[in-house]
């Protein structure tokens, strides 16, 4: 078992360690897979230009069946589904760039065909018995059978544990049978298969329930409410479940009884990459639509894009989607070599990809202006279709403060120890002597990487100086604030900021280098500038992230939000 640090590139940050050889070289596809999903691509965008309407499908709020059935044929029901079980067998990357050309089309196709691969069948692919597998795999590939994720409720959102769905044990354990309810279920409407998740032990105080992972069919005796009414992805199906004394067999439990909340986490990791990758496509399509708009628009005599306003946001526009597009590869890259916690990784993904897709779209808009505004184009469809991406699959603002706490985990126990160790130092010499290692190691200076290009040597060394800033300011913030800082949600912003900032960086970092060994400095002259444009607006977040953990008005804030919830409204008005 290597050592716990040395397991995620972004756990290791937090220890000011840089693991460089899990990011270097910049992972690629084999020639052989490039080819087979360069193919797929080709039929994909074929069909979508033949078949695929989305304005129209954004105003009827349904994906047309003919539509659904060409998306059947292309295979795109079965993308990581093993061949023997009837799927395409894509790998991580293969697949994320897959979803990437389809979010850049259409949206509401992007969320159907993702609820059902990317969560709604994963927990099979991840956890499933060779029976389970061969019982439903080969309908979910073909498409015949649809499925869906069901995990939130009511009362349980952002925080997933607290689900009231209840599974008692029944016939000595043969069957369970489920009641309970469960809202905003993507693909709700006609989804033949959920990983459904419930309760099987009593909600206690203080303690934890138990939660198991379901295959629940819909014939044993789910049903649905009608579709909701929602700002964009208006195409896809989301609708309430209804459980009421469904009777499903022991021998749907998806892995172990009373593990199903690591079968969820472990799903949405998944998930939250696929999601990423979708948001590079809709970025590249954005792209397309603003340069185009700037080429097309004159204003004062001049092409609009002649201005330093519109090239600075298409600038920041590329900079923004090469750094989302190379973290979210570099992430599926390390998926693919099989690496066992890629969990933060997809949450970054998953907050950068919704969030520069948010800046993208915004500064497409702008550009596009008047007509930006307008039904008869494609902006603000896109614009609507974009913004539930900041919400689902983890809201923004959990995912931050999941970044922060999982980051701080490992120095949190290892400076716990510290103290114990200093209490009896004879008895916990062997765990300090580990953490001093690395205290040691930070003391000689900083950690380096070794394997960037000189070229990008600037911006090796501010990143350097960055990760060893996150190392401090996690131990400071854990040695004042211990376990209090679970509660502690401006300063967990900060601290995941960083990481994130630096896990772009470092994706940056490694795919430019790898452009520049293969084609030399000129042949990676794009790649290089946007990698320095990135490191630019990174380092400036860096900065002020830094500086706000030893000034802030964290407090200020608290206190002005305190008022506000007792006046109930903003309290002024100048009459
Ligand atoms: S589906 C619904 C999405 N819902 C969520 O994402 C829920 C968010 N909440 C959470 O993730 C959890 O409740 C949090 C933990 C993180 C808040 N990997 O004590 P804990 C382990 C592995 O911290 P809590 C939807 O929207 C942790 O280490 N393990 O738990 C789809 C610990 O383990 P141990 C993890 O405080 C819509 C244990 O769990 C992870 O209760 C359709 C307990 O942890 C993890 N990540 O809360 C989308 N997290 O006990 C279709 C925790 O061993 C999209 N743990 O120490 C398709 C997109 C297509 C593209 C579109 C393009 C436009």
């Amino acid at each position: 078992m290597p050592p716990l640090i040395e397991q995620s590139f972004t756990k290791a940050l937090f220890h000011g360690v840089i693991a460089e050889d899990m990011i270097f070289p910049y992972p690629e596809m084999t020639s052989e897979e490039r080819q087979s999903t360069s193919i797929i691509l080709d039929s994909v965008r074929r069909f979508f230009a033949a078949n695929v309407d989305s304005a129209k499908i954004d105003r009827d709020h349904e994906i047309p069946k003919a539509v659904l059935d060409g998306l059947r044929s292309l295979g795109l029901f079965g993308l990581q589904i093993p061949t023997e079980y009837g799927g395409i067998g894509l790998s991580t990357a293969a697949y994320a760039r897959v979803m990437q050309e389809i979010g850049g089309m259409d949206a509401s196709i992007a969320v159907t065909l993702g609820a059902h691969q990317s969560i709604g069948y994963k927990s099979l692919l991840l956890f499933g018995t060779h029976e389970q597998k061969r019982r439903y795999l080969p309908q979910l590939a073909t498409g015949e059978s649809v499925a869906a994720f069901a995990l939130t409720e009511p009362s349980a959102g952002s925080d997933a544990a607290a689900i009231k769905t209840r599974a008692e044990a029944v016939d000595g354990g043969a069957a369970y049978v489920l009641n309970g309810s469960k809202i905003w279920i993507t693909n709700g409407g006609f989804a033949d298969v959920f990983t459904l998740f419930a309760r099987t032990s009593a909600l206690e105080e203080g303690s934890k329930p138990k939660i198991t992972a379901f295959l629940v069919e819909r014939g044993m005796g789910v049903t649905n409410g009608p579709n909701e009414h929602k700002l964009g992805i208006r195409g896809s199906s989301t609708t309430e479940l209804f459980l009421e004394n469904v009777r499903v067999p022991r021998e749907n439990v998806v892995g172990d009884v009373g593990k199903g909340f690591k079968v969820a986490m472990e799903v949405l990791n998944s998930g939250r990459l696929g999601l990423a990758s979708g948001c590079v496509g809709v970025c590249k399509t954005l792209l397309r639509l603003a340069i185009a708009r700037v080429e097309e628009r004159r204003a004062f005599g001049r092409n609009i894009g002649d201005f330093g306003l519109i090239k600075d946001k298409i600038a920041r526009m590329l900079a923004e989607t090469y750094a989302l597009e190379s973290m979210t590869y570099l992430t599926a890259g390390l998926v693919d070599s099989k690496i066992a916690d890629y969990s933060m990784e997809s949450a970054i993904c998953k907050v950068k990809g919704s969030e520069t897709l948010w800046s993208v779209v915004n500064d497409t808009l702008q550009i596009a202006a008047g007509i930006g505004y307008m039904q008869d184009y494609p902006y603000e469809r896109i614009l609507r279709d974009s913004r539930v991406n900041l919400i689902f699959e983890g809201t923004n603002d959990i995912l931050r403060c999941f970044i922060a706490l999982s980051g701080m985990a490992a120095p949190g126990k290892a400076l716990a120890e510290v103290v114990k160790a200093m209490r009896e130092p004879i008895k916990g010499f062997g765990l300090l002597s580990d953490f001093a290692l690395r205290k040691a190691r930070a003391a000689l200076g900083r950690e380096r990487m070794t394997r960037v290009h000189p070229l990008l040597g600037r911006e090796a060394v501010i990143f350097e100086e960055y990760v060893s800033e996150l190392a401090v300011q996690a131990e400071n913030v854990l040695r004042k604030h211990g376990r209090d800082i679970a509660e502690m949600q401006f300063t967990q912003l900060r601290i995941a900021d960083m990481v994130m900032d630096l896990f772009a960086v470092a994706a940056c970092l490694t795919r430019t280098t790898r452009a520049i060994e293969r084609r030399g400095e000129d042949g990676a002259r794009r790649e290089i500038d946007l990698c320095s444009l990135y490191l630019n607006m990174a380092h400036k977040r860096l900065r002020q992230n830094v500086s706000d953990f030893a000034r802030n008005d964290d407090e200020l804030r608290k206190a002005i939000a305190g008022r506000a919830y007792i006046d109930g409204a903003y309290p002024f008005d100048v009459l």
